[in-house]
């Protein structure tokens, strides 16, 4: 559907579309209040990188309040309990990587996939959004770029011995990703976001990502495609 007939057949304030907001409100905050705990451990694990990451954590901080706010704007609660157990997986094998010092796990939980997964839901809100949570989220979505990019310059410089470590991360992370976009793509539907359209931006965010890093082609496509086909 043109992005210009939606946004006006869309009704911001219509039981249906604050429904489906609770959740998918919900699970923006906590995001950026995974990201926001997720930097602050990253920088206790990369001490020569502390001042940068702990910035990066302040901005986080700034989006969940910037989100909440939308939220209120609208006149509905985010459900966060929900917002929660959809984070529960990928939030505990975070925990675990940090827990065994596994920084290259951590990086590609946050900075590639937790980023990328970010860059395209907004990039794909911004033009279905209320006037009020459009302004907030083209703020935010410039900075999810400067995360991604800090993931990726890191993995990059480290790269020979990051390699076989991302490939075992991405083979237990990236199919919580789809597993994840299932569970929202019906209420992203009634804010007038395709799940068509959230897949191929992130592949493209994340295929780009892993190419800066330094893959080459044909390992792009089969980890871009980790438990895709299950999806
Ligand atoms: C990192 O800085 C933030 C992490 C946030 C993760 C967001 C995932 C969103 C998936 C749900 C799709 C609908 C998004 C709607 C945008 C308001
Ligand atoms: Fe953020
Ligand atoms: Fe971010």
């Amino acid at each position: 559907m043109p992005q210009l007939e939606a946004s006006v057949a869309i009704d911001f304030h219509c039981e249906a579309y604050k429904d489906a907001y609770s959740r998918i409100n919900a699970i923006v905050i906590e995001g950026e209040q995974e990201a926001t705990d997720n930097y602050q451990k990253l920088a206790e694990l990369l001490p020569d990188d502390a001042a940068q990451l702990l910035s990066l954590a302040k901005m986080e901080n700034r989006h969940r309040k910037g989100f909440e706010a939308c939220g209120r704007n609208l006149g509905v609660i985010p459900d966060m309990e929900f917002a929660r157990d959809f984070f529960a997986q990928l939030h505990g094998n975070f925990q675990q990587a940090a827990a065994a010092g596994k920084v290259v796990t951590c990086l590609l939980i946050q900075s590639l996939i937790i980023e990328c997964f970010a860059i395209a839901a907004y990039n794909i809100y911004i033009p279905v959004a209320d006037d009020f949570a459009r302004k907030i989220t083209e703020g935010v979505v410039k900075d999810e770029y400067s995360h991604l990019n800090f993931g990726e310059e890191w993995l990059k410089a480290n790269f020979a011995d990051a390699k076989a470590e991302l490939e075992e991360a991405n083979q237990q992370n990236l199919p919580l990703v789809w597993q994840m976009l299932n569970q929202v793509e019906v209420d992203a539907r009634i804010l007038g976001m395709e799940k068509e359209a959230l897949v191929e931006d992130f592949m493209i965010q994340y295929g780009e990502a892993l190419e800066n890093i330094g893959f080459t082609t044909r390992e792009i496509m089969r980890m871009s495609a980790m438990g895709l086909a299950a999806a």
